[in-house]
């Protein structure tokens, strides 16, 4: 199958009505992004340190859901997924962190645009990397405003708008000591098991969570800017992340401290709220759900499926049977490997299971030793505490197990049964008493690759390594061009 055949849909025209909503009935849609925060890692999803009061207002008169994935846990395919409800291989160059967007693929922005809507982004939107070389004028996500009170201001009423606001928290670097200056207490952090349990990570952990706590404020304020407008009812409100916590084993990985996201949505002009959800569902579901909101057909080239019935069903738990599986993956995120090649993997995740293929396992897959620089920091080891702390004692026994399995080499496939190993750092994939799982679940994951194009999956793979690494101005191209 051709991989570039997707695109041929573009010449048809990109949006259709679908319904008759009336103008007055469209919702408002605003986007609230973190920069590398897990799932774990809320108020509302359990976590008994961090205070995040918005998301939890949000999840508590809305939906929580337990089960997002992020196609791929690394800044530019997972943003480049979510506006366009495509899986990142599908996107070409956009598939690889700092790099250039093809301007071919339709993202949800500009759909509601053409239908009407005003269009915003406040921060970090699509990126980092070019999105002018191909002939855009504006980021994908939308014109940058000065923030969302003047934006709000500047938008007549009964025009519905669309608003990202991209914060760039919890991204690092931190201001060292940041958590315990706001008053988190090392002794309450539950330290996750693939981290030594060290005073310097406790204290990581806190800068972390410091920063989503200020994210949350943000959207606090943004919620009360919407309340006094008599606007927050009808606006669809998401709160999400692109991709894990920025430590070993979570963001570029394919665990699910790298690709489980936070998920919150509320409009309660159309939504039942007190709703915890545990359908799977991916971050590409967010572009069809909000063009069907607005009463518009989501592009077919969009693989993403709307949650529009799931949230107006009003039901809890498993709501829609076949949303048991999400898929993602990976491919080039830091330029640190040999010949600037990246790290290819896709994955499959069931309630259950976790099943990864890493094609090519002769590669490192945190990137080249001494500084395997797609754990952050990449060009700073110490600008990252946690790694540091496994880096600097891997040698120590009681981290060796640490230190392998965030930075050593993986074989082919991995799979880890969730039931016994939340954390994922028990591979049985070589284990008989697992093999009809696996060979299951490798069959479902290369199929669903097929059916949509992966490159990967047509034996045309090494295109992304080939793509140039577009960063801070700088232009790499890989070796053998
Ligand atoms: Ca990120």
């Amino acid at each position: 199958m051709n991989s570039w055949l997707p695109f041929l849909a573009l010449a048809l025209p990109a949006v259709l009505l679908a319904s008759p909503v009336r103008a007055a009935t469209r919702p408002n849609i605003l986007v609230c992004i973190a920069d590398d925060a897990s799932w774990h890692h809320f108020g509302a999803n359990g976590d008994p340190v961090v205070r995040t009061p918005a998301f939890d207002r949000v999840a508590r008169e809305g939906v929580s859901f337990r089960h997002a994935f992020t196609s791929s846990p690394s800044c530019t395919p997972a943003r480049g997924a979510l506006l366009t409800g495509q899986h990142f291989w599908r996107l070409g160059e956009a598939g690889n962190l700092w790099s250039r967007w093809p301007n071919t693929a339709p993202v949800y922005p500009d759909l509601l645009a053409q239908a009407g809507y005003r269009v915003g982004l406040q921060g970090k939107g699509w990126g980092p990397g070019d999105f002018k070389f191909h002939g855009r004028t504006h980021n994908p996500a939308g014109s940058a405003v000065k923030d969302f009170a003047t934006f709000l201001e500047g938008t007549p009423r009964g025009t519905p708008f669309c608003f990202w606001f991209g914060s760039t928290d919890p991204h690092r670097l931190y201001d060292r000591g940041s958590g315990l200056k706001a008053g988190l207490r090392l002794e309450d952090v539950s330290v996750p098991p693939f981290l030594p349990d060290t005073p310097a990570v406790r204290s990581d952990l806190l800068d972390y969570y410091a920063e989503i706590e200020r994210f949350d404020r943000d959207i606090g304020a943004m919620l009360k800017v919407l309340e006094a407008r008599g606007e927050l009812d009808n606006t669809l409100v998401v709160i999400t992340s692109d991709n894990g916590f920025p430590f070993p084993r979570g963001k570029a990985t394919c665990y699910d401290a790298g690709t489980r996201m936070p998920l919150v949505i509320r409009w309660p002009a159309r939504v039942p709220g007190g709703r915890v959800v545990d359908d799977f569902v991916s971050l590409t579901d967010l572009a069809p759900t909000f063009l069907e909101a607005a009463g518009l057909k989501p592009p077919r080239e969009m693989t993403g499926r709307s949650l529009l019935p799931l949230l107006t069903s009003g039901k809890s738990g498993l709501v829609e049977r076949r949303r048991d599986r999400a898929f993602f993956g990976r491919e080039r995120h830091a330029n640190v490997r040999e010949n600037d090649w990246g790290y290819p993997i896709r994955a499959i995740r069931t309630k259950d299971f976790l099943y990864l293929r890493n094609f090519a396992p002769d590669r490192w897959p945190a990137g080249d030793p001494p500084i395997y620089g797609d754990v952050d920091q990449a060009n700073d080891i110490a600008g990252s505490p946690s790694k540091q702390a496994v880096v600097e004692h891997g040698g120590d026994p009681a981290i060796q197990r640490l230190f392998e399995l965030a930075f050593g080499k993986r074989p082919a496939e991995e799979l880890y049964d969730l039931r016994a190993d939340l954390w994922q750092m028990n591979n049985v994939a070589g284990d008989p008493r697992y093999a009809r799982q696996l060979k299951r679940l490798a069959a479902d994951l290369m199929r669903e690759l097929k059916r949509t194009g992966d490159p990967r999956a047509t034996g045309e793979g090494d295109t992304f390594d080939r793509y140039h690494y577009v960063s801070g101005g700088t232009v790499v191209r890989p070796r053998g061009q």
